[in-house]
């Protein structure tokens, strides 16, 4: 069974957990310890205490999303032995307390990027946008600032080092300290009962001229047969991978989910309005370029039995929050995504 999941980003998150409770068929939660500096081992006492709370709201911890991955594990530096350690350490945790699924992406200094986070659609509702023409305007010779909403802020030097430190970094290279990376970290997440799911680039394609690997359906396999083990698996961003027409979402999910390395799933819809230009839509088929509806049917077909979250909402009905992250465009995602399960599963001869 499917198990219906919802990002909460704590005690800063607007949406509180009771709210959560409320949408229909959402049993757990997708969290993670945001004030622990990237590359530090996450304490299992911390763990422990996000997961009382979340279960005293009567849900579930079912996702950690995510623990960053540290530069200097991409880059492939000599102290990404004690990060890489630490990040063992934190799979651990997580293991010894029970939360079952760690999303994480290996994206190079950037996570999501997106040029517009409220770009209006005809209904009057806002959407996270991106054009490729937009993110080639933005200077980021004096840091991060110019960056609609980014999270992590760097200063003009850290940035101008950090890019600097890519430079001799391509794709070749950033697979190689991938798989040096997954070598050590999947056997410890085995043992512990942990499984991971890679998270694909968002947007699937080089930015700032940073190489992005996990791209397209290919890439991902290419990840799973790095370490033969179902503890190795992806995250199914279907707004990620739906942005590259080329990307067939539906097919993807067929053959992942044969393989059994789906162990998570993000649901989301996308208009592709040019080359490498979209916008986020409402979560239903026929409102985007991704077919939804065929995406969870090739789940239903393969035995997916674990958690899916809805992914960005719009801003409907003048909330105000999180760009991608307000309560009420997600839940009518999530409702929606939970009767295209109920249309597909059910046995209807009863
Ligand atoms: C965006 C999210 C990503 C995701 C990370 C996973 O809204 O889907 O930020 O959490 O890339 O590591």
């Amino acid at each position: 069974m499917i198990q219906f999941t919802f990002r909460w980003f704590g005690h800063d998150d607007a949406v509180p957990l009771r709210y959560i409770r409320q949408i229909p068929g959402v049993t757990g939660i997708v969290s993670a310890l945001y004030d622990i500096p990237v590359g530090d081992a996450w304490p299992r006492s911390r763990l422990a205490e996000l997961k009382d709370e979340i279960e005293t709201a009567g849900l579930d911890f079912a996702v950690v999303e995510s623990i960053p991955v540290h530069e200097n594990i991409k880059l492939g530096w000599p102290t990404r032995e004690r990060l890489i350690a630490n990040y063992c350490a934190s799979i651990r945790a997580m293991g010894e307390v029970g939360i079952p699924v760690l999303c994480y992406n290996f994206m190079p200094v950037f996570d999501w990027m997106r040029t517009d986070l409220a770009l209006a659609l005809p209904d009057g509702s806002t959407a996270l946008a991106y054009d490729d023409r937009a993110l080639s305007a933005i200077d980021i010779s004096h840091g991060t600032g110019d960056l609609p909403g980014w999270a992590t802020a760097y200063s003009a030097n850290q940035l101008r080092e950090l890019l600097q430190a890519y430079a001799d970094i391509g794709p070749d290279e950033l697979w190689e300290n991938l798989q040096y990376f997954l070598e050590r970290i999947v056997p410890v997440a085995e043992a512990a009962g942990v499984r991971l799911a890679i998270h694909p680039d968002d947007p699937p394609w080089s930015i700032f001229g940073l190489p992005r690997i996990i791209t397209d359906g290919a890439a991902l396999e290419r990840v799973t047969k790095i370490v033969d083990s179902p503890a190795n698996g992806v995250t199914l961003c279907t707004g990620s991978l739906g942005s590259l027409p080329s990307n067939d979402v539906p097919a993807i999910a067929r053959r992942l989910g044969e393989a059994g390395r789906i162990n998570f799933v993000h649901g989301r819809n996308v208009r592709v309005t040019g080359q490498h230009r979209f916008h986020e839509t409402p979560h239903p088929s026929v409102l985007g370029d991704v077919d939804i509806f065929a995406v969870l049917r090739a789940l239903r077909d393969t035995g997916y039995r674990g958690p899916i979250r809805p992914d960005h909402g719009r801003m409907i009905w003048n909330e105000k929050g999180r760009p991608g992250y307000g309560l009420y465009d997600r839940a009518l995602g999530s409702a929606y995504l939970n009767g295209l399960r109920e249309g597909l599963t059910r046995d209807v001869t009863r």
